[in-house]
């Protein structure tokens, strides 16, 4: 690995290194030792830059000689390079290596932050600190670092380096300590590891707070809701098409005694299309594949590569997962969290059902291309299934009743027109059945009565998002993540300021961005994204170009938007700026299901279809002829899906703003999800992503690097030229600052400790170790003469 050649000098490196190993280090951090043993000392000694391959990759080069405009570099690989001066980015000395927090970094530059993180991933030291967040680096592998022990030694604090045991540790204690709910805020791109880093935390909280049976309950929601809510994409084998809160309960004794899971967003359209190589929700496949016979009977279960819904992306199976197996560890958890026997049959008949509504098939029927649905196998099936009558469903799926003033008239459908109402049913069905399945669980998990009220949050959560074609659900992903961008800085702001306060600092001079002008451009009233979107929404002419033209006309002095050609558009997000194509944003939006589909199910035998049924009209003010979707006005009846998931989002906020964050940023290292991979512009681009190069910003725009006068004063004391009068701590700090004129606006002078701007300590260390090495060289001279 080009980044980790090393220096090693040709003599004295056993000499330098008994030295160094007697002089105070420059942090107490037990880990930094560690580091610092493991690096020969006279390594310091030379001035080490970045330099940045035309690839974008960056190499660790040793300054030979340098002048203000240039410079000569050797790399590791022997080639030696002239380049300017100012194009080079200062490394960090070697003792640094390697170091648990990046804000202990001295130069808090991109390729040492980039470096610092894969020199621990090397060696399996996935977790890094940042500051207040996590660092998780996804391993693609199994990695000694869970299970029992580990959770026992995080709890004893026996051991240091930064985990999510670590973090959820903190948050316990801090939520017993402060009586403050707690929350764990995990973000990252797909397949970047926050399920499984989620599923870790609630591993050490159920070990922890684990007694009353509770928490067996708990852990077993997890393979349930996996296997409806996640699937095969091209990006993760076990994708998450949902957002997750789950909240969990303490009673006094600080034992858990319940929890609660809210969901955000499930996928739907996955139901009725998938993409190449991607698979639907993995339900489906296990049922088809371990289904007991019985059970196949009664569902009439074909295999899965039988149905057209999953024929669509000719994928069936993932390798090194059995479906069948799966299917019984499902059902295992459906009995642990009191799911009905009975209940889960009917789930089962739902499950099928949306299999073989996507077998139902049409015909034309007049010289108007209008068609009837075909009275065969898939249509039979469907309507056995949900219990309804074959001939109502049929004309469920072939036709609509409309209200033309005061009239009710029966409309004929069209191909497309039928199969987008056969689809949304076979949508809105697996939805309901998701949702049901989430409130049963919540029944079983509810709260017991000797709670504190205290509770621990983990949010689960998709990470911003920026492919080639962006569509509606990225349009709302990366809105959610602006939103918890928001919550982030304001929370870090508010930890800076209070350690400023504390030791007297001045905390004005530290400069904080803030992401609200972005916020507004989606939210404002009446010209906003999504007040516009919701307008043109309820337009019965409204199409995707009239809502984009409708933005360009609106929203082109705001320097967060501009518009692009056709029906495209581009927001600057904090993480980037992203172009969004408009097509099915108004369809996705509006989430129609007439009204003709949901008295189908209301009039069914099955309980299921008649609690969804009224689920829906729940949100419906008045049952009326028609579409059911129009907003404003009098007869508004369903929300928007962007609308609810703003006001998802909104109590989510508020529910967050009650707790003490911790955050965890999952990085994905590659694309290949395999093992011992560290690709640095995609680990690059994440890292500007999720915050952590932000925070490493805010911190650089203030005064990063902290040391105590004592240590500062022990450490760089003997580098002073002239005695000082007073030998307290804070008298020799301040000499040693005059002394290498540390300019005013670099330091600010704490009550207990020396504040520096970035870069700062990095000049001093330099100095240190050329006098240190001087002063070896004469002492061994001095003992060549002796001898
Ligand atoms: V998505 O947005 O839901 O598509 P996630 O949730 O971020 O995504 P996930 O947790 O599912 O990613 O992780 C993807 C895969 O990485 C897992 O299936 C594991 O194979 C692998 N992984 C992630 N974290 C770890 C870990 N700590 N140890 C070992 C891991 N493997
Ligand atoms: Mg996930």
């Amino acid at each position: 690995n080009a980044l980790l050649v090393e220096d090693r000098p040709s003599m004295g490196d056993e000499e330098l290194d008994s030295v160094a190993s007697h002089l105070p280090s420059i942090s107490t951090s037990r880990s930094e030792h560690r580091w610092g043993d493991t690096t020969p000392y006279a390594a310091k000694k030379k001035l080490q830059s970045w330099i940045q391959l035309p690839n974008g990759d960056w190499v660790l080069g040793k300054n030979l000689s340098t002048s203000s405009s240039e410079s000569i570099i050797s790399l590791p690989d022997g080639k030696v390079l002239n380049v300017k001066t100012e194009s080079l980015i200062p490394a960090n000395p070697d003792i640094l290596d390697g170091v648990d927090d990046l804000m202990q970094l001295s130069y808090l530059n991109e390729p040492s932050v980039l470096y610092n993180l894969q020199y621990r991933y090397n060696q399996d030291m996935i977790y890094t600190k940042a500051g207040p967040i996590l660092v998780a680096i996804n391993p693609f592998k199994k990695v000694p670092l869970y299970g029992n022990g580990y959770i026992e030694a995080y709890k004893r604090k026996s051991v240091e380096s930064p985990h999510v045991y670590a973090i959820t540790d903190t948050a316990i204690r801090e939520m017993r300590r402060d009586e403050v709910n707690q929350s764990i805020i995990i973000s990252g791109e797909s397949g970047a590891g926050k399920t499984e880093t989620a599923k870790i935390a609630m591993q050490y909280l159920a070990a922890l707070g684990g007694g009353s049976g509770i928490e067996y309950e708990i852990l077993k929601t997890n393979p349930i809701l996996e296997a409806f809510g996640n699937a095969k994409t091209l990006r993760n084998d076990n994708s998450s098409r949902f957002g997750k809160l789950i909240e969990i309960h303490f009673s006094e004794t600080g034992k858990i005694s319940g929890a609660n899971i809210q969901t955000f967003l499930l996928e739907k359209s996955r139901v009725v299309q998938c993409t190449e190589g991607e698979r639907s929700y993995h339900i489906f496949y296990q049922l088809c594949a371990g289904a007991p016979s019985a059970l196949r009977e009664k569902l009439n279960l074909k295999s899965a590569d039988e149905y057209n819904y999953l024929m669509q992306s000719n994928c069936y199976s993932i390798s090194g997962v059995n479906d069948a197996e799966q299917f019984r560890i499902v059902v295992e958890a459906l009995d642990v969290v009191h799911i009905s026997k009975e209940d889960q049959q009917s789930v089962f008949a739902m499950l099928a059902a949306v299999l073989w509504l996507g077998d139902i098939s049409f015909s034309v029927i007049d010289n108007e291309n209008h068609v009837e649905a075909v009275t065969d196998e898939g249509l039979h099936n469907v309507a056995n299934l949900i219990g309804c009558d074959a001939g109502e469903l049929k004309l469920a799926l072939s036709t609509r009743k409309m209200r033309v003033g005061n009239d009710n008239i029966v409309q004929k459908l069209t191909l497309s027109q039928a199969i987008d109402t056969r689809d949304a049913l076979a949508k809105s069905i697996y939805a309901c059945l998701f949702e049901w399945l989430v409130e049963q669980i919540n029944k079983s998990l509810a709260v017991g009565k000797r709670r504190t009220g205290r509770s621990i949050s983990i949010l689960d959560i998709y990470g911003f998002e920026s492919f080639d074609r962006n569509s509606f659900e990225q349009f709302c992903i990366n809105y959610a993540n602006e939103r918890l961008q928001q919550h982030f800085n304001r929370h870090l702001f508010k930890l800076e300021q209070e350690e400023y306060i504390q030791d007297g600092i001045d905390w004005a001079k530290v400069d904080f961005e803030d992401n609200q002008d972005c916020l507004s451009l989606f939210e404002k009233k009446p010209l906003g994204l999504l007040s516009l979107l919701d307008e043109e929404s309820t337009f019965p002419n409204g199409t995707d170009l009239t809502f984009a033209n409708k933005l360009k006309q609106h929203l082109n002095s705001n320097s967060y938007f501009r518009g692009e050609r056709g029906k495209a558009f581009s927001v600057c997000h904090y993480a980037g700026e992203v172009t969004y194509d408009t097509t099915g944003f108004l369809e996705k939006n509006r989430d129609l299901l007439h009204l003709d589909s949901i008295q189908l199910l209301s009039s069914c035998s099955c309980h299921l279809p008649q609690i969804f049924a009224s689920s829906m009209l729940t949100q419906s003010e008045k049952p009326v002829v028609g579409p059911l979707y129009k907003s404003g006005g009098a007869d508004s009846q369903k929300l928007s899906v962007a609308t609810k998931f703003k006001g998802q989002l909104f109590q989510l906020m508020q529910r967050l703003e009650s707790t003490t964050p911790h955050f965890i940023r999952c990085i994905k290292p590659n694309n290949l999800q395999s093992p011992g991979l560290y690709e640095q512009t995609l680990v690059l681009q994440q890292l500007r992503c999720c915050g952590v190069l932000e925070v490493v910003r805010i911190s650089r725009s203030g005064f990063p690097t902290r040391m105590s006068h004592q240590k500062f004063a022990r450490r760089y004391g003997f580098l002073l030229l002239e005695n000082v009068a007073s030998q307290d701590p804070l008298s020799v700090s301040v000499a040693i600052l005059h002394q290498f004129n540390i300019l005013p606006e670099m330091y600010q002078v704490g009550y207990t400790k020396l504040f520096f701007r970035t870069g700062q300590i990095g000049v001093l260390e330099d100095t240190r170790n050329r006098t240190l090495h001087g002063i070896l060289r004469v002492q061994s001279c001095f003992r060549g003469h002796q001898a």
